[in-house]
């Protein structure tokens, strides 16, 4: 299966015909456990928050997709997150980048502070600064790339490269979804995904995923799983098997909007910044085409009216629905300082008030161009 490529694992990967029926789509099997024919006599399952079949199918689909060898399901995007750091002990220190989504600073600055781990945050897309940062405790590297809201890249291979034996490095890969960038095949140690977004698809689905080569991490990760509980569904993971069938094409058709998208608005001059890996202004245009396929469905952009102009302009647009999250396949805009990035306000990694957020949907191009220039003259 591995030998395939990403457009036909998408649509084959993890999912056999049933056994007892041939269904080409995995059942959703709903149910909590499994009739055993003696004791610890069964058929690989006991009960659903250990494995599922339906998760089962899911978990070797993510995995393919990223060109792992495990993959694991879980709750959310926060869950996957929350396991990877529950790798690690009271006192190592993980080195963050200084551009994440606010929900991954919260549960680091506010939930797992207070358990001793102890985080620094550094501008990763310089790799000095990452380097710089490392101490003896450092256990992990932690980075999203293109980071969440500010389109920030790291380079993933030189990263990887300068981690010490021992440190692992995790590619937060939600922004670019395994359709764009793989980052195991540039020699991160994890992947981690809100699948919530370009993976399931369609916001209808929240969930998270975590895929890695190395079975020793998988193991523990699979053992916290288990243990911690923060499982999806049958009905969740099925909805997001169903969404990854057509991720490639997806994929391609956000990056194609986004790119017309950004180049109108960087014409516009209610705008002081667009930030976009496809623009040639984005500071890291080269690393973004070396790295990624496309350059993805998110823009960012700084108003020139600042706070007041940013809130009039996402409270304006009709298609661009005024919503939180990102990925699904209508287009959405949001206001970062008061909505997704509102834990870091007070922090040194706060978002410019005058920022806007953009995950440009699979609509026509025309109409959502439309819908901008609409609301623009409300601004
Ligand atoms: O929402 P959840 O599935 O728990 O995923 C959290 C998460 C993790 N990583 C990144 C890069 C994310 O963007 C998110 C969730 N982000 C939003 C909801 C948002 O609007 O930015």
């Amino acid at each position: 299966m591995t030998d395939y490529r990403p457009e036909t694992l998408a649509i084959h990967a993890g999912v056999e015909p049933d056994p007892t029926t041939g269904a080409i789509m995995t059942p959703i099997y709903q149910t909590s456990t499994y009739v055993q024919a003696a004791p610890a006599e069964h058929q690989g399952y006991e009960y659903s928050r250990t494995d599922n079949p339906t998760r089962t199918a899911l978990q070797a689909a993510l995995a393919a997709l990223e060109g792992g060898s495990y993959g694991l399901a879980f709750a959310s995007g926060m869950a996957a997150i929350d396991a990877i750091l529950r790798l690690l002990n009271p006192g190592d220190h993980t080195i963050v980048g200084d551009d994440v989504y606010g929900g991954t600073f919260r549960l680091f600055d506010q939930v797992l502070a207070r358990y001793g781990l102890q985080f620094t945050y550094v501008d990763a897309s310089d790799p000095a600064n990452v380097r710089a940062a490392l101490r003896p405790e450092t256990k992990l590297i932690w980075v999203e790339t293109p980071t969440n809201p500010l389109l920030k890249l790291t380079d993933i291979a030189a990263v990887a490269d300068l981690a010490p034996d021992g440190v692992w490095v995790a590619v937060d890969n939600t922004f670019s979804s395994p359709m764009l960038q793989r980052p195991l095949d540039r020699s991160a140690d994890i992947v981690v995904h809100s699948t919530t977004k370009y993976l399931g698809g369609h916001s209808d689905v929240v969930g998270g995923a975590v895929v890695v080569n190395d079975q020793g991490i998988y193991e523990e990760l699979k053992f916290l799983q288990n243990a911690v509980g923060a499982v999806p569904g049958p009905q969740d993971c099925f909805l997001t098997l169903r969404g990854l069938k057509t991720l490639h094409l997806r994929m391609e058709r956000h990056s194609e909007n986004a790119l017309q998208i950004a180049r109108f608005l960087a014409d516009h001059d209610a705008f002081a910044q667009v930030i976009y890996p496809g623009l040639e202004s984005h500071p890291q245009h080269e690393l973004a085409s070396r790295q990624m396929r496309a350059p993805g469905g998110m823009i960012s952009a700084i108003m020139a009216g600042g706070d007041a102009a940013a809130r009039r302009f996402v409270s304006a647009t009709r298609l661009f629905a005024l919503a939180e999250s990102l990925g699904g396949v209508e287009s959405l805009i949001e206001h970062p300082y008061s909505m997704t990035h509102a834990s870091t306000a007070e922090s040194d990694i706060a978002v410019d008030p005058g920022l806007v957020r953009f995950s440009v949907g699979l609509e026509h191009i025309d109409d959502l161009i439309a819908d901008l220039r609409t609301a623009l003259k409300e601004v």
